[in-house]
């Protein structure tokens, strides 16, 4: 824009134009470097849905893949196309402003293409897709575990002899051997929540009343990163999970290790933080072999409002994943495990007045009671079989 200045007033109106020019280079500046960090945060967490790792997975990239370079090719076809007609058909000096351009309307060879090639590109996008769909949801004749999501951490099952009820239930972490197809079976105790390993396949929704059947699979054993994915209440963001993918004997391993029941500890502070735990926690939180619920059926493994404890320290995480049960040097993370017993409500949001959630046991344990209700947990269950790199 050329703008000529002589007069005072006009330099006023210069002045106001350039704040003005800065102003929107603030906006712009900050829209991207906002842009850049939530991209920046994407790289960096350990959830990542860019390096498919699982057949399912690498299915799912496929056709995200395909599907983005399709819309790319569009989108610099169009941006091109529009620069291409601002440039040739912009007014000329000696246009007659009276004058239109000739029209096209009812053009049919223009009105053919532009109708005919999104068609042919959005039945191939579903010819491709339609299929995966279907693929992705059904059985495989691997085994099967139950998934159930509530507010707000993840537990599952596996009914190891298949006579129908389970016989080991873990909390958190889902432990699976290398290159099967695991069946899971999805359901929520509350609300709606949904499953998502990105690594190992899509998401998938958790809906009560209701069971979803869902795979994953890993060619190679590691940890793998997940988090809810349905808006489900207050500490949503904090309800994550790992899949634990170990080679054959491993998990054969885990498996005879998760259905030894847990028994009563021999050194004194642990015993006295046992005795503790029958007083305080055992209203909430089974632990097989010492403090069962009183129910049928499998109630020495399911007490229905939390995370069954009976092999707690083979887990590498706790609280719906938030938090390590490990410090890097391999030794077991006492500091937050003890400040979860002290204060849980504190650590993770949660309405424990409305079962969801740990209640508080600040007015309730002195610091003594909860060491010793610490060195309890630290013998529940042994090392975990892999620890996150
Ligand atoms: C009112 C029920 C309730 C009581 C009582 C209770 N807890 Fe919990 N506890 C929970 C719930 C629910 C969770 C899961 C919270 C989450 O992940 O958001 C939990 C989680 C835990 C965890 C983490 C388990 C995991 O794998 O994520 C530990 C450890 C634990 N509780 C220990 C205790 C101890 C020790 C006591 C007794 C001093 C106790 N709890 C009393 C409900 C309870
Ligand atoms: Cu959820």
């Amino acid at each position: 824009m050329k703008v000529k200045i002589n007069t005072s007033t006009e330099g006023t109106t210069r002045t106001m134009r350039k704040q003005g020019s800065l102003f929107g280079k603030t906006v712009r500046l900050s829209g991207l470097l906002l842009a850049a960090a939530a991209l920046a945060s994407c790289a960096t967490g350990r959830i990542d849905p860019t390096d498919p790792v699982g057949e399912n997975a690498k299915q799912i990239d496929g056709i995200m893949r395909l599907s983005g370079y399709m819309a790319s090719a569009v989108g610099i076809f169009v941006a091109a196309a529009v620069i291409i007609v601002i440039v040739k058909f912009r007014a000329r000096p000696d246009d007659d402003p009276n004058e239109l351009p000739k029209q096209i309307h009812g053009n049919k060879k223009a009105e053919l293409t532009w109708t005919l090639i999104p068609v042919v590109m959005l039945v191939f996008l579903a010819i491709v897709t339609i299929p995966a769909v279907f693929d992705l949801s059904g059985k495989s004749d691997g085994r099967t575990i139950k998934v159930e999501g509530q507010q707000w951490w993840w537990q599952f099952s596996y009914d190891v002899d298949e006579d129908g009820t389970d016989d080991i239930v873990t909390a958190n972490e889902i432990v699976i051997p290398v290159g099967e197809e695991i069946n899971l079976e999805i359901h929520s105790n509350d609300v709606i929540h949904s499953f998502w390993i990105p690594q190992l396949n899509g998401k998938k929704d958790a809906v009560p009343g209701r069971i979803h059947h869902w795979r994953i699979s890993s060619p190679e054993p590691g940890i793998f990163y997940g988090e809810c994915v349905e808006f489900c209440g207050l500490s949503h963001a904090n309800m994550q999970m790992r899949a634990v993918v170990l080679n054959s004997n491993d998990y054969e391993a885990w498996v005879q290790q998760q259905l030894q029941p847990s028994t009563i500890p021999t050194s004194a502070a642990a015993k006295r933080g046992y005795e503790l735990f029958g007083r305080h926690c055992v209203s909430c939180h089974v632990i097989d072999g010492v403090y069962e619920s009183a129910a049928d059926g499998n109630a020495n493994l399911l007490s229905g409002v939390a995370p069954n404890l009976t092999h707690l320290m083979t887990r590498t995480s706790f609280a719906g994943s938030l938090f390590e049960l490990y410090n890097d040097d391999g030794s077991a993370n006492i500091a937050e495990l003890r400040e979860w017993v002290r204060d849980a409500p504190d650590r993770k949001p949660s309405r424990p007045d409305n079962r969801q959630g740990m209640i508080s046991f600040v007015e309730t344990l002195n610091n003594s009671e909860l060491d010793d209700l610490v060195t309890y947990l630290l013998t529940l269950g042994g090392k975990p079989p892999l620890m996150p790199s």
